[in-house]
């Protein structure tokens, strides 16, 4: 201790020296020295500091990954919420707006909505827009996603007769999100058909590549100079798959294994077109983007390293997620290889003389490649993949059968939706797989939301958020993947197609059984109020579910 002290006096003398005198030689030198030596003996000392500030500062770096979270999004990530015309709007027969495929499935068959509820007010978004407008204001979010109602617009399904009012209506919301600073993103297409264009064979009717572009040219021409972002179609699968190959979304047709595929023929034809119609016509003057929104459930292997199961959750994802990605975002193009030859096999054994699924020739196969400016993303789940077989689930002929693997929902917890496992793994392996298959695309998360029976307080929601954007976060920053903005399902509660009002997904409560329809904030709008401020996951116990149980008047 005593030779420290010595130590320690002979430098304050050394330094007072040199204040006073300036340094001759040998005390510079005594000085020079006993800084090595201190350096030396604070050495084990100094070197964990230096780590500590060192990854302190690096903490998006990689050192803390599985320490601590990624918590700040990069800079010019957007956020915004989306709804869908169908789901909000109500207003079903009114202002010269027609019948489309859903008012038509929950008034013939309301046995087919869990709740038998319908569209018909929904959330009278037809009259209450501007209540929207301030709650995505007060929210904070960039941009809004919603959908054209195509029968309140043409309501023949083709553009022989605009409806003015339809017209007037979109306009009256494009001001509205105009005087908020809110920038709109625009689905042309989220599941309303027209019921006139029904009667034709809808979306298995190839004309409607024709009937699409020209309510896509009317649109554009319309409303183009204030929507510089635009959606063609909403989640091709459940489109295709659940309203033509099965009865689980209207007009449910149920034509398993074929009118599916007859779907996704016309369907990619028609986005192809509208496509080229925007930027060959359109984009030279109004400069804005047009992209699709593809919906993926994530398959997984159940055992990661069983080998049959890891190939077949390839198969699957080809299935789902490639049936429409791979047409549009490889450099090969057309339908996945699996796929063209599952089914191929599978139609030979049914006895029949063509494929169920045809590839497209050359020219469809150019037209339709690279017909999207980003790949939009909606993602909820994701499912597990057992082992080889025909999924007990899967009719015959369809296109689970044609996958030939069996599915399990045993992963992740649970939500409102018997389909929706929360697993935010599953979604970063997903943006991971999306990057390699698809050549990085730009990429903007154009849905995610959790479902729960309505309770004000969702820190289940507020969770699933969280979760789900760290796993951006992570592959963001980990993997380079190019991600650059994310969407919120939904708004409000709203009608949840054939769960009708049993699910929801909602950031505010809608009371369906009040007539003025109140909405009313749940705690996940805090949530969402505070990232959007601050563009970082808020990290605030009020919004962790409380250890203990709520009081039932909290629910
Ligand atoms: C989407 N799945 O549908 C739709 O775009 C919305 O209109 C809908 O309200 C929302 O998600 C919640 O359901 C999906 O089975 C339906 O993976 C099913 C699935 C995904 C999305």
């Amino acid at each position: 201790m005593e030779k420290v002290r010595l130590l320690v006096l002979e430098f304050a003398k050394d330094i007072h020296a040199l204040w006073r005198y300036g340094a001759p030689f040998p005390t510079f030198l005594k000085l020079i020295g006993t800084l090595v030596l201190c350096l030396i003996v604070m050495m084990p000392l100094l070197y964990p500091l230096c780590v500590l500030v060192f990854t302190y500062f690096t903490c998006e770096g990689l050192f803390l990954r599985g320490l601590a979270q990624y918590t700040k999004f990069p800079e010019g990530f957007t956020f915004g919420v989306a709804t869908a015309a169908h789901q909000i709007e109500g207003a079903w027969n009114v202002s010269g707006k027609s019948e489309n495929v859903w008012d038509r499935l929950s008034h013939t068959r309301p046995w087919m909505i869990a709740d038998g509820t319908n569209g018909d007010v929904a959330c009278d978004s037809y009259n209450r827009y501007q209540e929207d407008v301030d709650a995505l204001a007060h929210i904070g979010v960039d941009f809004y996603r919603f959908s054209l109602s195509w029968s309140r617009i043409l309501p023949t399904g083709r553009v022989d007769f605009v409806n003015p009012d339809g017209i007037r209506y979109y306009n009256a919301l494009l001001d509205a999100l105009a005087e908020k600073n809110i920038e709109p993103l625009v689905t042309l297409f989220h599941w309303d058909l027209p019921q006139t264009l029904q009667d034709l064979g809808g979306w298995a009717n190839p004309k409607m590549i024709d009937y699409f572009r020209d309510y896509s040219d009317l649109c554009f021409r319309e409303f183009g100079d204030r929507i510089k972002s635009w959606i063609t179609f909403n989640e091709p699968y459940e489109i295709c798959e659940d309203a033509y190959g099965d009865d689980k979304k209207a007009p449910a047709i149920d034509s398993h294994g074929v009118g599916n595929y007859l779907c996704s023929d016309t369907l990619l034809k028609a986005h192809a077109e509208s496509y080229h119609l925007y930027n060959e016509t359109y984009r030279p003057t109004q400069n804005g983007r047009i992209q699709i929104s593809i919906n993926s459930i994530w398959y997984e292997p159940a055992d990661p390293e069983n080998a049959e199961q890891v190939a077949l959750a390839e198969v699957a994802n080809q299935f789902k997620f490639g049936w429409f990605a791979h047409p549009i975002f490889t450099e090969a193009g057309g339908y996945p290889t699996v796929m063209v030859e599952n089914v191929a096999l599978q139609s030979k054994a049914e006895g029949l003389p063509k494929p169920r699924l045809e590839q497209f020739d050359d020219y469809w196969i150019k037209r339709i490649r690279g017909t999207s400016d980003f790949l939009g993303i909606n993602h909820y789940t994701t499912h597990l993949i057992t082992g080889a077989g025909v999924d007990p689930i899967a009719k015959s002929p369809s296109w689970l059968k044609d996958i030939g693997a069996v599915t399990s929902l045993k992963v992740g917890t649970d939500s409102a939706s018997e389909w929706l496992r929360v697993v935010p793994t599953g979604f970063a392996n997903f943006l991971r797989w999306c990057k390699s298959s698809y050549n990085d695309p730009p990429i903007y998360i154009t849905e995610n939301g959790f479902s729960d029976r309505g309770t004000l307080l969702d820190y289940g929601r507020i969770k699933y958020f969280n979760d789900y954007l760290s796993e951006i976060l992570n592959v963001i920053y980990d993997d380079g993947v190019n991600i650059l903005g994310y969407t919120i399902w939904t708004l409000m509660d709203n009608f949840e197609w054939r769960a009708g009002f049993s699910e929801r997904f909602g950031l505010y409560k809608v009371d369906i059984t009040d007539p003025s329809l109140p909405r009313t904030p749940k705690l996940s709008v805090e949530y969402w109020k505070q990232l959007c401020a601050t563009r970082e996951l808020p990290q605030e116990d009020r919004f962790k579910e409380p250890a203990l149980p709520l009081k039932k008047s909290e629910l």
